[in-house]
């Protein structure tokens, strides 16, 4: 952390404006030696500068420098951040110069990296910084900025307040026992402060759900046999011809993928092969990888066909899909009805046409229903989405299963609170009270260079 970063902030290629970031104790320093146009180890904080940055006597380019010195910065270093002409060949010849002054590239996430060591933000900041950059939905971007206006963060240092005074509690009666003004806990307490803990940490993982739509979106595949009409599904709800569609049975080998939106929410949609037997091998593999989209599915579309009897290999789909939320979509309604619907038992029925485009409508607001995405619209955006934190979380109400256990078999306090210690620190590798270095490093490799 003694040396000195340097790295392009924005996106390497033609654009109006190029940000190279510098931080570090040097950073002045080190651009001061390459600037024309005022002595910046002179200047205010928080000031920007014109004038140009000079190699050799050569111009290489006409900016602006910000000047922004510690503590008050986005990694409590000095910063420098200098706005040249975008395009590669001057971007990157202002990050050369800077590297043969005396600084070093930055690795991805490295700048983040420092604002957490230097205790500005803490972990879960941090992974909020990730998500925001990577946030695709006005959804996506509301949970992820207030996360890193500290929402999560607080909610776990709540918790942990709550734990060490439970902690405190029974270490005083355990170190002096002699002592009968002091308050003694007794398992009855114990047992009503971690029901309350339990709840909290159920409400973050049931609530989690909801920012998992929000961040990853539904997982939705199209599924039947052949012919059904699951590729002019897929084109209909995405409005283009991306899945080729022919009157060819097994016309679809592969996974066909495309995006939408409905109430802001992504819906990716798979549509695969005609699930069928078959002796063709490339056929098979597609066949297979159908089998496989389906398990790992949030949503399922099974397409039927209005036109047809009921096959056994309908049947043996509608039996594949019965524990997962799937929709029964029966196409081809311009054509005549020998379909016998009686047979199935699901009542998430939609008729389809997809010539016409009957029926899509409906299909999205059957969605919506189902996944409650209207309701989503109205709310605070208050959630813990992170993956890693949601691991964590889940630790602990492992520790907590234990916890009671031991309450119904009086354990003695002093055992469970060797438990309760443990869930207090669990709680702190999420905020990155507590961290290995491999995680950070794991963490932040996944952050764009620059930030
Ligand atoms: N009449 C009618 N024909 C349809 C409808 N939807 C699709 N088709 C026709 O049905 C045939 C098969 O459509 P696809 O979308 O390729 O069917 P698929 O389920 O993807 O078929 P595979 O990829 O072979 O599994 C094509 O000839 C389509 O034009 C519909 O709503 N009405
Ligand atoms: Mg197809």
């Amino acid at each position: 952390m003694n040396d000195t970063i340097a790295s392009i902030a924005t996106t390497l290629g033609v654009g109006a404006i190029s940000i190279i970031r510098v931080s570090g104790k040097d950073s002045i320093s080190i651009v001061n030696k390459i600037f024309e146009g005022k002595d910046l180890e002179k200047v205010k904080s928080h000031t920007i500068h014109y004038g140009y940055i000079i190699a050799n006597g050569e111009t290489i380019d006409e900016v602006l420098v910000t000047v922004m010195r510690s503590p008050k910065t986005y990694t409590k270093e000095d910063i420098v951040e200098i706005n040249c002409h975008g395009g590669i060949a001057t971007t990157n010849k202002v990050l050369e110069l800077l590297l043969l002054n005396g600084a070093r590239t930055a690795l991805p996430g490295e700048f983040t990296k420092r604002a957490f060591l230097n205790g500005r933000i803490d972990l879960m900041q941090a992974e909020a910084i990730s998500d925001l950059i990577k946030s695709e939905t006005d959804k996506e971007r509301k949970v992820a900025i207030n996360s890193l206006k500290g929402y999560g963060s607080n909610l776990i240092k709540e918790l942990r307040s709550k734990l060490i005074n439970i902690i405190s509690n029974i270490e005083v009666n355990i170190d002096y026992p002699e002592y009968l003004d002091i308050y003694e806990v007794t398992t009855n307490d114990l047992k009503k402060s971690i029901a309350s803990i339990k709840l909290s940490l159920l409400k973050i993982i049931e609530e989690s759900e909801n920012g998992r739509l929000i961040q990853d979106g539904l997982k939705t595949v199209i599924i039947g046999r052949p012919n059904v009409g699951k590729s002019s599904l897929l084109n209909r709800l995405l409005e283009e011809e991306k899945a080729i569609v022919t009157d060819i049975p097994g016309t679809t080998r592969d996974i066909v993928e495309g995006t939408i939106l409905i109430s802001g929410i992504k819906l990716n949609i798979i549509d695969t092969a005609g699930i069928r037997e078959t002796n063709d091998t490339v056929e098979k593999i597609g066949v297979s990888k159908s089998l496989n989209a389906l398990l790992e599915a949030d949503l399922i579309l099974l397409l039927l066909n209005n036109n047809e009897k009921i096959t056994d290999e309908d049947l043996e789909l509608l039996e594949k899909t019965k524990d997962k939320k799937t929709i029964i979509v029966v196409n081809k309604k311009d054509l005549s009805k020998k379909i016998d619907i009686s047979k199935i038992k699901n009542q998430n029925i939609v008729y389809i046409d997809t010539l016409s485009s009957l029926g899509i409508e409906p299909l999205k607001e059957k969605i919506k229903s189902m996944f409650n995405l209207s309701l989503l619209d109205k709310t605070n955006y208050n959630y813990i989405t992170n993956v890693r934190q949601i691991s964590k979380i889940k630790e602990c109400l492992d520790i907590i299963k234990d916890i009671e256990v031991g309450l119904e078999n009086e354990i003695g306090l002093d055992m469970l609170e060797i438990d309760l210690k443990t869930i207090w620190e669990t709680l702190g590798t999420i905020i990155g009270e507590s961290y290995d270095e491999e995680l950070l490093d794991q963490l932040f490799s996944k952050f764009c260079v620059g930030k």
